[in-house]
């Protein structure tokens, strides 16, 4: 597991930023998401496997961006 730190577009609300650390919580093996509103930054820790890729990929299902 390694702790990485990514920034969102598109999160105007505390509502955003629920759907957001469910698309991030909804990716296998992520954990501990913690998303701040205000900078639109994102932290969880997340297993090797996980790409870049595929968290972007869960954020714009959500309907943000990942910048
Ligand atoms: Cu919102």
């Amino acid at each position: 597991m390694e702790r990485i730190r990514v920034r969102i577009s598109g999160m105007s609300c505390e509502h955003c930023v629920k759907r957001v650390t469910r698309a991030l919580e909804s990716i296998p093996g992520v954990r501990e998401v913690r998303v701040d509103l205000k900078s639109g930054i994102a932290t969880f820790e997340k297993p090797e496997g996980v790409t870049r890729e595929d968290i972007a990929r869960a954020i714009e299902e959500a309907g943000y961006r990942l910048e």
